[in-house]
């Protein structure tokens, strides 16, 4: 144990060595942890011991998934998805900041249910251009959910299934509270947010050690790489794993590695959405909120149930978010009402599959009639990258 800890922490890191039980014993890691200060010459034991943390957590999980399995109750805060799904969530600490009020704003769904308490999800479908976003109006995250408190696990359960995130963020109120309790929360939960997963692969070898590569300009250039390379190799050894490659294509942090090694780890766009935009006294509070966490959300919204204080382009918003396009299909010269929503730059061969698979089978050729293009009809292959609101006619053999 390194010398430059406080003697509490120390001492707490003591009491885990001592605990026995495991429960027991990641309760004093994680109090050991919350005592360590953040810095440099910290950054390994913390990345060691929370990694240590997150192993006997998944053991844990392990032992409580085996005991359920004999119970195998569908969980009411499961909700099979339909189109797109959006979650609504909010901290329990701030109640009524709006959920309710934007789902029925939204879909017209949940009149009756504007001012009471809700304890179960509520569901409603909100069209634009005949495109469904399944909104979800979550029961609010209490502190402790990540532990189970509040049916916290079975509401992160689903919100880890979900297409989109949005944090409700009440701008009558404190935002800080309502912010820091979800982001902790959620973190805890091994929710990350708005960032992609790290540029690194580990893969199982027979070589009986463990190699370390960077293999892009951007990962030779992280600094003291050596260091890291050995902090790497104590951390994927700690995890059991005696022989692999770890393969690292841009820069990372030790945190990264931790991630990687985490089966529990999901990565989830967020969207914050301040509410009752429309109060008078707002407007300086959501310029705070913006300022506060533009770098981490790139799209933070003023809404309310009113109208003319609701983002009108919100399906646009979502989509272009989610890096999702449309693409409208087209047969005997009619174009479809409802678009396909793809990924980014699909191929016509991706669009043929979605359709259905015969469409690639006796596929000859695709028309693409594309808005503003100069050759309004243009015949394209199998490989024709496609873009956003592309009408595809495809002909078959
Ligand atoms: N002025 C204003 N009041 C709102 C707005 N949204 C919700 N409210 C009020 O806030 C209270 C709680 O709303 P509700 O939607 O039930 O919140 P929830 O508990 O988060 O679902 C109700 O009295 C609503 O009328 C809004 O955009 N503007
Ligand atoms: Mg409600």
């Amino acid at each position: 144990m390194s010398s430059n800890l406080p003697p509490l922490a120390k001492a707490k890191y003591q009491e885990y060595l001592d605990a026995g039980a495991l429960e027991d014993r990641i309760k004093k890691l994680e109090e050991f942890l919350s005592l360590v200060p953040k810095h440099k010459a910290t950054e390994k034991i913390v990345a060691l011991n929370k990694s240590r943390l997150a192993k006997m957590k998944r053991e844990l999980e392990n032992r409580k998934q085996k005991q359920k399995i004999t119970q195998k109750i569908i969980s009411p805060f499961s909700i099979k998805k339909e189109g797109i799904q959006v979650i609504l969530i909010s901290s329990f600490q701030t109640p009524g900041v709006g959920k309710t009020s934007l789902l029925n704003f939204l879909t017209g769904a949940a009149e009756e249910k504007i001012g009471k308490f809700t304890a179960l999800p509520e569901i409603g479908i909100y069209q634009y251009q005949k495109i469904r976003f399944q909104i979800v109006d979550m029961p609010s995250i209490m502190e402790g959910a990540s532990d189970g408190v509040g049916n916290g696990k079975e509401i992160l359960s689903q919100l880890r299934a979900a297409d989109l995130l949005c944090f409700c963020i009440d701008l009558s109120t404190n935002f800080e509270e309502q912010m820091n309790l979800l982001l902790n929360e959620l973190s805890k939960a091994d929710i990350r947010l708005n960032v992609s997963p790290p540029p690194l692969i580990i893969e199982k070898t027979g070589a009986n050690k463990i190699q370390v590569l960077y293999l892009t300009k951007e990962a030779k250039e992280i600094e003291g790489f050596d260091v890291l390379t050995e902090e790497i190799k104590e951390i994927i050894y700690e995890n059991g794993i005696r022989n692999g490659i770890v393969k690292i294509y841009g820069e990372i942090t030790l945190d990264n590695v931790i991630d990687v090694l985490t089966p529990s780890v999901v990565y989830k766009k967020v969207i914050l959405l301040g509410t009752k935009g429309d109060l008078s006294h707002t407007q300086d509070i959501f310029e705070n909120l913006k300022s506060k966490y533009s770098d981490k959300f790139p799209i933070i919204l003023g809404t309310s149930y009113q109208k003319e204080n609701f983002p009108r382009d919100f399906g646009e918003i979502i989509l272009k978010f989610l890096k999702k396009i449309k693409i409208y299909t087209m047969s005997g010269g009619i174009v479809a009402e409802q678009p396909l929503i793809m990924d980014e730059n699909p191929t016509v061969k991706e669009v043929a599959l979605k359709i259905h698979r015969s469409f690639y089978d006796s596929f000859d050729h695709a028309i693409i009639i594309r808005e503003g293009e100069r050759q309004k009809r243009k015949k394209v292959g199998l490989d024709y990258i496609l873009a956003d609101n592309d009408i595809v006619e495809i002909h078959l053999t």
